[in-house]
């Protein structure tokens, strides 16, 4: 039986979804299986439904990543507040063991084991018992498991803090903010910080709120149910840090000064000490609450002296620095002042600059979707061509394409063209099409094998529209030869573009190390472009 008192919210099951994720990889589960709690762990924190009395009305929400499975294990925790399979699994494994597999060395099995042999909990427990020689009673482990264990703990202590992907940062910006969107007195929620700039990976996230009622802002920011702790509490400023994931700082505005608030929370702080710096050469002090006149000792003046500035848009504060305004993506210190100084700041690519896409996979090697299906997308979009460069032969784990089966596929993308050309002819093209049409171009993702050599004969290359080159094998060569294979994709008569030339994922994977400057110099001089991955 359960009261409502004690009812489960979101981020309580969250953190049981958490907390079934690493006891199932304690036990040996498969890699995929563990995500998949994770993930729908995520969801389940995120849900702006109240799930348990969602489950309990009988029609609970469809989750993103919530199948049967763990549909069931929420109907169970929302009727009876208790699920027998995440009580099995506390028996058998302390949920915070988990975090002894972050030491090189130390499999779900070892983990296992220093547990029932020597009741290891936590990391401070192996330190412990690390220290007093105790880890090598346990069978397999010696004096010199005692050793790495030490080296892995000391490294694991100075690792730099983690940092999200923007994406995984847009979803938990979305969710706060629709779960403060109904708060009264609430006018508008946006996002600042380095997620404002759209940096690729994203410390804590940072909110600024316009409120006539900041009191009840704070008290629902800071009891939000996805929120693990509450990190300070305040009119103008509240941090949270969010079950399994980074602390969320929330700024109440000003109203009359929000666009400073709105340069100095989106910073970055390199940016706004160039703009303080310019501020203060023009005689004034700048802060969040706006434009203070300094006085002779460089202080800013109280009362009217002061001459507090606030403007209505962030434009209009970087013109009264004689600046023209600078796009978040661009507030670095890295020379965007100095462009702006100058009159030379780029024009943002945007989505509608998108005309197509040239580098993309079909069903035909590892893509997910038959060509129709990424087709009837890219022509909805309006766009104007599309690329389709499914990987070439050597490439056996991504099914890539043999010359014959690149024959079959010209065939096919030859009548799809035929099609377009009718269609647009009869006025029953889709209404996005661009007066110019739609075209589907014949590439391919071409292999630069291990030993320098292009995948496909000269011949064959010379029959694609586009031909898009990358490195997927032997990536740990040497510097030079890595280079080398990159300069013959470049200085191929054929190949159009190199694809992903640092190899990079973020947070994942590091980039390659080639000669860059080469890498540059050579794809300029041959009208070589290179991809990012955006
Ligand atoms: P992150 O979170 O590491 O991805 O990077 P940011 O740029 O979002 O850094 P964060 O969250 O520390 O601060 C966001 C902006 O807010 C920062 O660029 C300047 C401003 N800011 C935050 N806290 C303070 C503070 O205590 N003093 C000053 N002067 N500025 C601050
Ligand atoms: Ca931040
Ligand atoms: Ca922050």
């Amino acid at each position: 039986m359960t009261t409502d008192q004690a009812a489960l919210t979101n981020g309580d099951l969250a953190r049981i979804f958490h907390e079934i994720g690493d006891m199932l990889e304690l036990q040996g589960e498969l890699g995929f299986k563990v995500i998949a709690y994770h993930r729908a762990a995520d969801a389940i924190g995120r849900s702006p439904v109240d799930l348990v009395s969602a489950y309990r009305s009988g029609d609970p929400p469809r989750i993103a990543g919530v199948g049967k499975a763990i549909s069931d294990k929420l109907a169970e925790l929302a009727t009876t507040g208790r699920l027998a399979f995440h009580e099995r699994l506390r028996v058998e494994v302390p949920p915070r063991l988990v975090e002894l597999l972050q030491i090189p060395g130390l499999g779900p099995k070892s983990v296992r084991q220093l547990h029932q042999d020597l009741g290891i909990e936590s990391l401070d427990d192996l330190r412990a018992a690390a220290e007093a020689g105790r880890l090598r009673t346990v069978r397999g482990m010696s004096a010199r498991t005692e050793v790495l264990v030490l080296e892995g703990l000391a490294r694991l202590a100075d690792r730099p803090p983690v940092r999200m992907r923007l994406d995984r940062a847009e979803d938990l910006v979305t969710a706060v903010m629709a779960a403060l969107a109904q708060v009264p007195g609430v006018r508008s929620l946006e996002p600042a910080g380095s997620f404002r700039r759209r940096r690729e990976t994203i410390g804590d996230l940072d909110l600024l709120a316009e409120t006539n009622d900041p009191a009840a802002l704070m008290a629902a920011f800071t009891s939000l149910p996805m929120a693990e702790t509450v990190i300070g509490k305040g009119l103008a400023k509240s941090a949270i840090r969010l079950v399994r994931g980074p602390q969320v700082d929330l700024m109440a505005m000003s109203l009359a000064a929000a666009c400073t608030y709105r340069i100095h929370f989106t910073g970055s702080k390199e940016h706004n000490v160039r703009l303080r710096a310019m501020a203060r050469d023009r005689g004034w002090s700048l802060s969040e609450k706006g434009f203070l006149r300094i006085g002779e000792d460089g202080e800013p003046l109280t009362g009217d002296a002061a001459e507090l500035r606030t403007f209505a848009t962030e434009a209009e504060a970087y013109a009264f620095l004689g600046l023209p305004f600078i796009e978040p993506e661009l507030r670095e210190n890295q020379g965007e002042i100095e462009a702006a100084l100058a009159g030379t700041l780029p024009r943002l690519v945007s989505l509608p600059d998108l005309r197509g896409d040239l580098h993309s996979h079909s069903d035909w090697s590892d893509g997910r979707q038959p060509i129709e299906v990424m087709i009837a997308a890219a022509r909805a979009r309006g766009h104007a061509y599309q690329v389709l460069t499914d990987h070439s032969q050597s490439l056996g784990i991504a099914r890539g394409l043999s010359p014959e089966r690149v024959a079959r596929q010209a065939e096919v993308i030859a009548a799809l063209n035929a099609r377009f050309a009718e269609e647009e002819a009869a006025g029953t093209a889709p209404a996005a099409t661009p007066p110019e049409g739609f075209r589907l171009l014949h590439g391919c993702e071409l292999e630069i094998r291990a030993d320098g050599k292009l995948d496909f004969e000269d011949e064959l290359l010379a029959r694609f529209d586009v031909v898009v080159a990358s490195v997927h094998v032997g990536r740990r060569q040497s510097r030079g030869d890595l280079t080398r294979r990159t300069l013959n994709g470049i200085r191929s008569p054929h190949v159009d573009v190199i694809a992903h030339p640092s190899g990079r994922k973020i947070d994942e994977r590091p980039d390659l190390d080639l000669d860059w400057d080469l890498v540059y110099g050579e794809a300029a001089r041959t009208g070589t472009a290179l991809e990012m991955n955006g």
